[in-house]
């Protein structure tokens, strides 16, 4: 009844699969696997013309991007009830997701990119290169502004900065209260951002949130849960993967001192 192409380590597909988890949703797990280009093969494209994950298939109906995706199951499946009830509530909790979208989930792809997939992508012809970027509908620019050589300093310091920012918001939200949104389980705000951390952390970047105790304690409390063991399986995450993925690791504070 549910399929979830999605990704092991990718956080939009985490986004999702804490949602499922938190909802005790069972679904099938139709992995995609990017370095098999597997997420721009034709067959998926016309499920996702967007050429990304995770998508969503729910008897028959075609779901796309994972904020929606959330709110989606928490309509179809509205117990235990992750998005709140009232409009007020409502808009507090899509005031956080757009900005997470706009800030913090941008903020996380070049350090991505620079420490653990750039290798995938240096070893190519300038040509093969330029067919890669060209071949990604949402991605072109993105990865055309990376290049072979990786995101620039400038970009690194844009992305923390961003990171910074959205952890400083998210302490101030998070005094005297256990989650985002009003409430004693995680909302889809929550869900939204918490990959995004546990990214940075495995890239050695949790000083980025260092001096935002209420996020440390959050986040903690999440990493407590269920949901949390079910989504970041082993494998989940680039440090689990890193040989396979032929990363490089940077000094953290070589990276924030930028
Ligand atoms: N707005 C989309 C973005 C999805 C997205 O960017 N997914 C990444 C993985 S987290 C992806 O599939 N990237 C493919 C690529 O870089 O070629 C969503 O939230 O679903």
């Amino acid at each position: 009844m549910l399929t979830l192409y999605n990704n092991a380590y990718s956080t939009c597909s985490q986004k999702v699969r804490l949602v499922l988890a938190e909802k005790g949703i069972a679904w099938e797990d139709r992995q995609i696997i990017f370095k098999n280009n597997e997420h721009i093969a034709p067959e998926y494209l016309r499920l996702n013309p967007n050429g990304v994950v995770p998508t969503l298939v729910h008897d028959g109906h075609v779901i796309l991007d994972s904020s929606v995706i959330m709110e989606y199951l928490d309509e179809v499946f509205p117990e235990p009830p992750l998005v709140p009830r009232d409009a007020p509530g409502r808009a507090q909790m899509r005031k956080w997701l757009r900005y997470f979208e706009e800030v913090a989930t941008p903020s996380v792809r070049p350090p991505s990119f620079n420490q653990a997939f750039l290798p995938r992508f240096e070893q190519l012809s300038d040509a093969d290169f330029d067919a890669a970027a060209q071949a990604r509908p949402l991605r072109k620019h993105f990865y055309k502004r990376m290049g072979k050589g990786g995101f620039s300093d400038a970009d690194l310091t844009v992305a923390y900065d961003g990171f910074r920012q959205t952890a400083e918001r998210m302490d101030a939200a998070l005094e005297g209260q256990a989650w985002l949104l009003a409430g004693d389980r995680p909302s889809v705000a929550d869900c939204c951002v918490a990959p995004l951390y546990d990214r940075m952390d495995d890239l050695g970047l949790a000083d980025l949130w260092r001096g935002a105790p209420h996020v440390a304690a959050w986040l903690a409390r999440f990493r407590a849960r269920p949901s949390w063991s079910a989504t970041f399986y082993p494998g989940a995450r680039l440090s689990d993967t890193l040989d396979a993925l032929g990363a490089r690791r940077r000094a953290p504070a070589d990276l924030v001192a930028c």
